[in-house]
């Protein structure tokens, strides 16, 4: 088993698609682990998406993920990276696969529903931008 993080980010939360989210990993074989409900602020929306600063979306990616509250989800499967990246579909859901997340529930690939790591890296540094050790692990 390995763990992944998810984030289900404001336009979701905003168009009330945190219940249809959370229904379809699971029925995916997700098990969530920890689950956070925050609102971002600037500076941490900028260092989670660091590697992108130097785009010309990475500002406009910092209003719009710092514009309303998200879940944060830290979630249990099998080849759990390589899965949720399949579930959630392409960063542009015109693009995306049908009867994906971002097919589903996405506007356009800055506002695209939910965001997954995108690689076993990336997921042990976004796991423990949002989630202590102990929270992983199951504790309170
Ligand atoms: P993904 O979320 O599919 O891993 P990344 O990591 O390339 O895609 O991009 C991170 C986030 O940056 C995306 N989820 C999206 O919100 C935003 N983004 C990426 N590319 C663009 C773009 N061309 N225009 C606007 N926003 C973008």
């Amino acid at each position: 088993m390995s763990l992944t993080l998810a984030i289900i980010k404001p336009d979701a939360v905003e168009g009330r698609k945190v219940g249809p989210i959370l229904a379809r990993l699971e029925e995916e074989g997700f098990r969530i682990r920890a689950a956070k409900f925050l609102r971002l602020d600037p500076d941490q929306a900028g260092a989670f998406y660091a590697i992108h600063r130097d785009r010309p979306f990475y500002e406009p990616l910092k209003t719009f993920m710092t514009s309303g509250p998200v879940l944060a989800l830290a979630l249990e499967r099998e080849d759990a990276v390589p899965r949720l990246r399949e579930v959630i579909g392409a960063t542009d859901p015109a693009e995306a696969e049908a009867g994906t997340i971002r097919a589903l529930c996405a506007e356009n690939k800055e506002r695209n529903a939910i965001h997954a790591s995108d690689s076993e890296e990336t997921a042990r540094w976004e796991l423990g931008f949002f989630f202590s050790t102990r929270e992983l692990l199951g504790g309170a």
